[in-house]
């Protein structure tokens, strides 16, 4: 019996030499994006939703042009503008709008108002 308890003993010791020589799994670097390789000006159409936020939040594009917002995150979302507004959409879904007319539309997303972003069309 009294060596049982040693073995406890001594496993307890290994296991918490273990974890403190284990470095935190939160210090793990950030991949690094590769966002800087392009080029600053965005002549895409499409806005990728994506921890709360919407990337690009300031998207110019040409007067015709359909834009494509994609929801990567695990929560619903929708686009509301006042010129125009989509449903809820979750993840993997899409919503597109086509801007006909030149302008600067504002919108953010119904649920979550601190969630805004801006479509330049000029
Ligand atoms: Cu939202």
């Amino acid at each position: 019996m009294k060596r049982k308890l040693m073995f406890v003993f001594l496993m307890a010791c290994i296991l918490l030499a273990v974890a403190a020589c284990t470095p935190s799994k939160s210090e793990t670097p950030a991949p690094s994006t590769n966002n800087n390789t392009t080029t600053s000006v965005s002549t895409g159409t499409a806005i990728s939703i994506e921890s709360f936020a919407f990337n690009p939040k300031v998207l110019t594009v040409p007067v015709g042009s359909t834009v494509v917002w994609t929801n990567n995150d695990s929560a619903k979302h929708n686009v509301v503008s006042t010129n125009f507004s989509s449903p809820e959409f979750g993840k993997g879904e899409t919503f597109e709008f086509k801007f006909d007319q030149k302008g600067t539309y504002d919108y953010s997303c119904g649920i979550h108002p601190s969630m805004t972003g801006k479509i330049i069309v000029e």
